[in-house]
């Protein structure tokens, strides 16, 4: 019963204290909780101890100040029970990596749409093996569960629809003006702010489950230096602190809006423009790396599938499949 007590006091504080800017007093909270000063002071203490930064002034009271950025299954239930869309979520301090835990998920018989968001992961994972860097306390590491009734070609074209998604939602959020690098990658300033990994898993009845994963630099200031030159993050371009949760609503509610419209039409054809708006490599000189060979061209646009349109010199345009092969852009950042 006393842990529920604590439990319930912190909760209460929180909301008071978000609903204002400024300090409120001990005073104010003990009458507007029914409780004592020592019990205020110690439910502080342990909001404190789980990241939230308040700030205690004797004569004016309690403050939470805005550089707070927690991540926790309370934070995360609040900002996702506004959206009909997902069924359900799961939340891990640490885990390997949340893509494969989307997919036990799925396994263990979840119909989705889920979400699994993780504050680090140990082993996060980018394409073809390669490492995806996810330190604690700093970044947004989560994967969707889906089941679409769709043919399994058109699975790929969920990374484009994660993409939008992404990029309307840090702009919403943010206002840091990002772009798309066609197929799985978000930049600012020519550096990689997100990256996206979007796995499949069929049956034969077609596509069993589909798990998109995000990986978004929130608030990183300093990156390794295998990636220092390549990858920024929101707290770099902005030069404050984002609160993780805020992305992670308005990334959800904009992926809702895009995937379903997506399912319903069957196609990325109606989605086509607005994901062109935000193409970095939109009218650019760009390299494939074919496995037959490289050759350079000028993206135009994507196709109706979500393949990059590439028209070369002699007047031809290729279709380029995302999984094939890689883009590069020449003036971006490798
Ligand atoms: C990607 O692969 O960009 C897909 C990344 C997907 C990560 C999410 S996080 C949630 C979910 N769970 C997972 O395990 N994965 C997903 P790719 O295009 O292959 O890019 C990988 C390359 O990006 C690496 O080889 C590095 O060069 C670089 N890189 C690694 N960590 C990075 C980071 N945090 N920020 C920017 N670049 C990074």
């Amino acid at each position: 019963v006393f842990g529920k007590k604590v439990l319930m006091l912190k909760e209460d504080i929180l909301k008071i204290l978000k609903s204002d800017g400024g300090y409120i007093s001990g005073e104010d909270i003990c009458s507007r909780c029914h409780v004592s000063r020592t019990a205020v002071w110690k439910a502080v203490k342990r909001l404190k101890e789980e990241g939230y930064q308040i700030d205690a002034v004797r004569n004016r009271g309690y403050r939470l100040l805005p550089g707070t950025d927690v991540l926790n299954n309370a934070e995360i239930g609040a900002v996702l029970s506004g959206i009909p869309f997902l069924k359900e979520f799961r939340f891990f301090p640490t885990i390997d990596s949340t893509n494969k835990a989307a997919k036990l998920l799925a396994e263990e018989g979840s119909s989705g749409p889920a979400l699994v968001v993780a504050d680090e992961q140990t082993a996060g994972r980018g394409r073809r093996g390669r490492t995806w860097i996810s330190p604690p306390g700093t970044g947004i590491w989560m994967s969707i569960l889906l089941r679409p009734d769709l043919p399994a070609e058109k699975s790929s074209m969920i990374t484009l629809v994660s993409a939008l998604a992404v990029t309307e939602g840090i702009r919403e959020v943010t206002g840091v003006a990002c772009g798309i690098k066609w197929p799985n990658d978000i930049v600012a300033d020519g550096r990689k702010i997100c990256g996206i990994l979007t796995e499949m898993s069929t049956d034969m009845d077609g596509i069993s489950y589909i798990v998109t994963g995000i990986g978004i630099n929130a608030n990183t200031e300093e990156f390794p230096p295998e990636i220092a030159a390549v990858a920024s993050s929101l707290k770099i371009e902005t030069g404050k602190t984002v609160q993780r949760v805020k992305i992670i609503g308005a990334v959800m509610r904009k992926f809702a809006v895009y995937y379903e419209k997506f399912v319903r039409d069957g196609s990325f054809q109606g989605l086509k423009d607005l994901y062109e708006e935000y193409l970095v490599n939109q009218g650019r000189e760009v390299a494939v790396l074919d496995p037959k060979g490289e050759y350079r061209g000028v993206a135009e646009g994507i196709s109706d599938d979500g393949e990059l349109l590439v028209r070369t010199e002699d007047g031809s345009v290729h279709t380029v499949l995302s999984g094939e092969v890689s883009v590069r852009g020449i003036y971006s950042y490798t």
